[in-house]
């Protein structure tokens, strides 16, 4: 029986992925590079650098470590800026119910993003009281896909990993999820590649996967 549930941040209880698509759009801008929507979801659930690489794959030049290092430090910047400006108005209206019936249906919840600004996202939108724990990009070394973060997120949560859903829209948060041994639940870009053992259109199903004590589990 899952008894925790690890969410990936970004994409998932709040849409900052398209302000993190919006800072990388302006630093490519600046620096003349062209810049898909294909690449941006490709930055999803990926670390920062790696992110910088997928932005830079068709700037037509080589760039040294320490170019690189100052274009991270410039998105993350304008990035930062962007969170400053949240509130809790901005988080999705079904997120907040939706986790606090899963709370009352007896589900620890956790938070489990690689993102090292998680904890910002949290404190502007109030999204931190709905969570037993909060694993974000300080806490690891190892990005997703690795398991990393969403081991972590079952051991702050006191659970065994098998006893814990992940839920994430990349796919490469699906992969960690379910290379952490989690049952893992595909929302938005990750659903739409049918990557998890769950597909779900709307956060407010996982309400149908959860039905609570005394119930059929739905997963
Ligand atoms: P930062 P998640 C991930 O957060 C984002 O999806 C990914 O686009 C970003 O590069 C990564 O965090 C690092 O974020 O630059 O803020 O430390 O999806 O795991 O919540």
């Amino acid at each position: 029986m899952i008894q925790g549930i690890c969410f990936d941040l970004d994409g998932v209880l709040i849409h900052t992925d398209e302000l993190h698509y919006l800072a990388w759009k302006g630093l490519a801008d600046r620096l003349g590079v062209p810049f898909s929507r294909e690449q941006g979801d490709r930055c999803r659930g990926v670390s920062r650098m790696q992110s910088l690489e997928i932005v830079l794959e068709h700037a037509g030049r080589a760039y040294s470590q320490e170019e690189k290092e100052r274009f991270a430090q410039e998105k993350n910047e304008a990035y930062r800026a962007m969170l400053e400006a949240l509130s809790p108005a901005d988080v999705p209206e079904d997120v907040p119910p939706t986790l606090e019936e899963l709370r009352r249906r007896g589900c620890r919840l956790a938070l489990a993003s690689g993102s090292k600004n998680a904890g910002l996202i949290l404190a502007r939108t109030g999204l931190g009281t709905y969570l037993d724990a909060a694993a974000d990009g300080n806490h690891i070394t190892r990005s997703k896909p690795d398991p990393e973060i969403f081991l972590t997120a079952a051991q702050m949560l006191g659970l065994p990993p098998e006893r814990c859903a992940a839920v994430d829209d990349a796919v490469a948060g699906i992969q960690a999820g379910r290379a952490a041994g989690m049952v893992t639940v595909a929302i938005g870009d990750s659903a739409a590649h049918r990557a998890g053992d769950y597909d779900l259109e709307r956060f407010g199903q996982l309400l149908d996967l959860f039905p609570g004590p005394g119930k059929e589990e739905g997963l």
